[in-house]
């Protein structure tokens, strides 16, 4: 059986996206609720709900629509596409009111951990005829006070250049355009890789059809994802963006910020060089 045209559909990248996110509880820890917080909560979000009915005199059709709509979002497995895309970055701005150094942004449904490990001085996996230009990413990882951090993890993923992701989509190898760069004694690092596309938020799916809906576009500017770790050190989750790519002031995830934005030098042999620098405050007490 031949894979290689299958494109990805909504249901299969939601389905992973959701297995994803269950496998991940441990890694992210839990939420500790009291009674007031949950009453207070569900109450308010309940309270925003019924302001929309009476105010848009919402009718029973439009209700059993959206009965309908909520049904297919699970079914799918579009819970963490439709949650990433349209409320993460809110939650984020809030974690980000107590984080210096590097700006965060969301982190989305797509990452996957435990990727390969890679020296300081990298190619990303990818396969031989991976399309795309060429690009290298280079930077240097330092705590606030300007001390270089030496085997800082930068954990980076990104989608290839025809927009798709390792690991949710049938026609990607596992681990592609994925792992875990260690910095070298100057904290240092530089991977190559390829510079992605766009991306599409599945048109076949519930949150595609609400976007069409709507009269949205269904695009996220071309990005980079990391997340940045090291010892004693509070870890960054952010992305990077490209200077004049499309979608870079109407992202339908609402996740650029313009000191999340690169401008990448231009080669004679058409590949692009960039180079950003993380800095890490120290963790929190425990
Ligand atoms: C993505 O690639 C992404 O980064 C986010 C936040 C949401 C959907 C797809
Ligand atoms: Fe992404």
């Amino acid at each position: 059986m031949s894979t290689t045209q299958e494109s990805p559909t909504a249901a299969g990248s939601g389905a992973n996206a959701s297995d994803a996110f269950r496998a991940s509880a441990a890694r992210r820890g839990a939420a500790e609720t009291t009674q007031e917080r949950a009453d207070r909560l569900f109450r308010r979000t309940l309270e925003a709900i019924y302001e929309v009915i009476r105010t848009e005199e919402v009718s029973y059709p439009e209700f059993q629509a959206v009965k309908r709509w909520l049904m297919d979002v699970g079914e799918v497995g579009e819970w963490p596409l439709f949650l990433d895309v349209f409320v993460e970055h809110e939650i984020e701005k809030v974690a980000a009111k107590s984080q210096r150094g590097t700006t965060g942004t969301i982190e989305g449904p797509y990452y996957l951990p435990g990727q390969q490990r890679l020296p300081a001085v990298t190619t990303l996996p990818m396969r031989p005829d991976e399309k795309g230009d060429k690009l290298v990413f280079s930077g240097q990882v330092r705590a606030l006070d300007g001390r270089s951090l030496a085997g800082a993890e930068v954990d980076f993923w990104q989608a290839d250049a025809d927009g798709y992701y390792s690991g949710f989509a049938p026609n990607v190898a596992a681990g592609n355009l994925r792992g875990v760069v260690v910095t070298d004694q100057d904290g240092r690092f530089a991977i190559t890789t390829i510079k992605p596309a766009p991306y599409q938020i599945p048109t076949d799916g519930p949150t595609g059809a609400m976007i069409a809906a709507a009269g949205w576009h269904p695009w996220r500017p071309a990005h980079l994802h990391l997340m940045v770790r090291a010892d004693g050190h509070r870890q960054v989750t952010t992305q990077l963006y490209f200077d004049g790519g499309d979608w870079l002031d109407s992202d339908v995830a609402s996740a650029t910020k313009d000191e999340l934005v690169l401008a990448p030098d231009r080669r004679d042999d058409g590949s692009y060089a960039v180079s950003y620098d993380f800095e890490l405050e120290p963790a929190a007490k425990s």
